[in-house]
């Protein structure tokens, strides 16, 4: 059952309201944004997905050379090596590319629904070999004064996640890959548990086992050990293929409530939640049967890669999550969660 109340004012942001990052390219999606509070503000870290405008034979992939620089690869599209049936990714001779370059862009806002860019702040793009093809779905939470973003990097050897870290959003300490591939969706608890750091991530394993989600703890955020497997995808249901974390889980009294996605052999992304021991969050005490949200507005059932409702960000106000999110992969919108509620569904 959809229990999520939706903005009126949905889609938030598209790709024409912002500006692309250099004259040659166009934007394509603006989606799954990183959601916190800074400066009184409400912040949103958007996943930018550019290309460069296409001609009709051909299909052209941006992609950043080693020294940060976009280049553009063009495949003849009735070459037979081409498989390009996937809107997302296509596939030359076996190597996969990106048909797009994401980077990560900051809006804010007053009020959490009409939100601008602020030139003050950079947009952060990839560097370096491991974010050639670009860097994607960030989460941030915020431990002390620091904000920790948790990102995917992508390249054309791996898929896996990055660790950055700030205080002014201006100045940003890289510090690399932190979940070797093949792993995404990785989002940090925002304090310690028994001494200890925690972050969910979701390593993918093609032989035995799957998109599953899992967590590890650490002492010190960047080395993560003791890794638990929390949650498996659910033949014949919504999250039958691939599952993965949304944003850092929230505390409540019953546990840690963790708002993920779940796609199933259509690639239908739908939201559902997960509720794990206040103490051993390793240990999961219930889960949503069906999902808590799922693509039903026009704009979350078409657009470049339809049916899917995907999260990383969120803001919670006593018994309210704020929940942004980005819908077909192409728009970005909002929507009211209640703790009280989802909780009542979690014991169905
Ligand atoms: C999948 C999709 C894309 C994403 C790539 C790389 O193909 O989730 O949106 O760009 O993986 O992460």
């Amino acid at each position: 059952m959809d229990i999520a109340k939706r903005f009126s004012e949905n889609p938030l942001l598209r790709p024409n309201d912002i500006k692309p990052s250099m004259p040659d390219m166009e934007i394509l999606c603006l989606l799954n944004p990183g959601v916190f509070t800074y400066d009184d503000r409400i912040w949103l870290l958007c996943r930018v997905a550019e290309r460069t405008p296409q001609t009709t034979n051909s299909i052209k992939v941006p992609v950043f050379d080693e020294h940060g620089k976009v280049q553009i690869l063009e495949f003849d599209l009735n070459d037979p090596d081409l498989d390009a049936s996937d809107p997302r990714v296509i596939k030359y001779k076996g190597v996969n590319y990106l048909t797009s370059l994401s980077h990560l862009r900051l809006v804010c806002s007053k009020d959490g629904i009409h939100f601008y860019e602020s030139d003050d702040f950079p947009l952060i793009t990839g560097k370096g070999s491991l974010e050639s093809f670009g860097i994607e779905d960030c989460r941030v939470t915020l431990i002390g004064k620091t904000y920790h973003l948790t990102y995917t990097q992508v390249s054309s050897i791996a898929v896996g996640v990055g660790h950055m870290q700030t205080t002014d959003w201006k100045t940003f300490q890289r510090n690399g890959m932190i979940f070797p591939p093949h792993n995404k969706d990785c989002a940090i608890f925002d304090e310690k548990i028994n001494g200890k750091y925690y972050a969910l991530h979701r390593p993918s394993s093609p032989e035995l086992g799957g998109n599953y989600i899992w967590i590890a703890e650490s002492e010190d955020l960047k080395h993560w050990g003791n890794h638990r497997n929390i949650a498996l995808t659910r033949p014949g249901k919504w999250d039958s293929v691939r599952i993965g974390a949304g944003a850092a889980p929230i505390k409540t009294e019953k546990g840690w409530l963790e708002i993920y996605h779940g796609a199933n052999e259509q690639n239908r992304y739908c939201l559902g939640a997960i509720l794990l021991d206040l103490n051993d969050p390793g240990k999961v005490i219930a889960r949503s049967k069906e999902p808590i949200m799922e693509p039903i507005a026009e704009y979350e059932k078409t657009g470049f890669f339809g049916n899917v409702i995907f999260t990383n960000g969120h803001l919670v106000n006593g018994d309210t999550i704020t929940v942004y999110y980005g819908a077909s992969d192409e728009v970005i919108c909002g929507a009211h969660l209640s703790i009280s509620e989802i909780l009542s569904t979690l014991n169905q």
